[in-house]
């Protein structure tokens, strides 16, 4: 049997579709990673055995290693995150970006934090949001998918890479991709008027090529963020702004809550920590403490 090996660029009820050169295989995985616990991801190299070369069908024999792989969005081997959180349209929770970002440092996966729909910000919210995000050290942007307001620069950014979206329903994701690539390549739906909250457009990640050596990924959107894998007395060291005030605080262990002489809260009442950030740092701190050990 003849053998190839490819990328799976999209996977969706219990089929994987694995692309090598110009071709595009129909594929089934084999059972035997189910057995070992493997679940072939958006992003996945692998190896195919061609079942049908005419139809252009196939079995996935191997998972090659991953450089990287996330829970959520559900992609491996990329290069960076592209978060994508609206100004308004749906309100951003700022609190959802800070357990996501916890999970990329925890992860050590670079990002890029894109406010989108820059163009219905009368209020220049955006604005606000930019300058704590770049003051904790992050690459944080205005774009808009509409007018193609930052993209130029974003497109600069991603040359060469694999990127993967992240971000809410209805932020903006689809669109991004779509503005990218030049012409509609993901649906994309309108916000539930009630509510103004996504509708769940995107339903399955799927790569896309925007350019030579240029990959994104769409992701479905998610509104909820539990951060694993993390004690809360470490918490701390994944905020890259608290990293140089730490040192200030009187007491080794200090959780940054309720000690005093606290360098971390000292540096919040100076304005150098954002509030937001803080106060997200002491909800999910609380949270941690919380939670049962399993
Ligand atoms: N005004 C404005 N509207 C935008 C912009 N970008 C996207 N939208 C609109 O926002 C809505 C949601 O866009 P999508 O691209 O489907 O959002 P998504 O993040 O992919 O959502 P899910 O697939 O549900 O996770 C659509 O009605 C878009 O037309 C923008 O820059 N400005
Ligand atoms: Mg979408
Ligand atoms: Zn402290």
């Amino acid at each position: 049997m003849d053998s190839l090996k490819g990328k799976i660029i999209r996977g969706v009820g219990g089929f994987y579709y694995v692309a090598s050169g110009a071709d595009i295989y129909e594929c089934r995985a084999k059972g035997a990673f189910r057995k070992e616990g493997l679940k072939p991801l958006v992003g996945d190299d692998c190896v195919i055995d061609i079942i049908d070369e005419n139809a252009k069908t196939g079995n996935v024999s191997e998972i090659l290693p991953r450089r990287n792989s996330l829970f959520r969005p559900e992609v491996a081997n990329v290069d960076l995150i592209l978060i994508v959180f609206a100004v308004k349209n749906p309100d951003p929770s700022l609190n959802l970006l800070d357990r996501f970002l916890i999970n990329l440092e925890l992860e050590k996966l670079p990002c890029i934090i894109a406010f989108n729909k820059e163009d219905i910000d009368a209020d220049s919210d955006g604005e606000r949001y930019i300058s704590v995000y770049k003051n904790a050290g992050y690459d944080a942007r205005l774009i808009s998918a509409l007018t193609g307001e930052g993209f130029d620069e974003l497109f600069d950014s991603l040359k060469g890479k694999t990127a993967a979206l992240a971000g809410p329903s209805g932020a903006g994701k689809s669109s991004t991709i779509n503005r990218l690539f030049g012409k509609e390549i993901s649906q994309t739906g309108e916000l539930s008027a009630k509510i103004s909250r996504g509708k769940n457009t995107t339903r399955h990640s799927e790569l896309f090529i925007i350019g030579e050596d240029t990959y994104i990924c769409d992701t479905p959107g998610f509104t909820s963020f539990e951060n694993r894998g993390i004690e809360k007395e470490d918490l701390w060291k994944y905020y890259p702004e608290y990293v140089s005030h730490e040192k200030n605080c009187r007491f080794a262990g200090c959780s940054h809550i309720s000690e005093p002489d606290c360098g971390i809260k000292t540096a919040v009442e100076e304005g150098k920590i954002s509030k937001v950030r803080y106060e997200n740092y002491c909800m999910i701190y609380n949270e941690l403490s919380s939670r049962k050990k399993y």
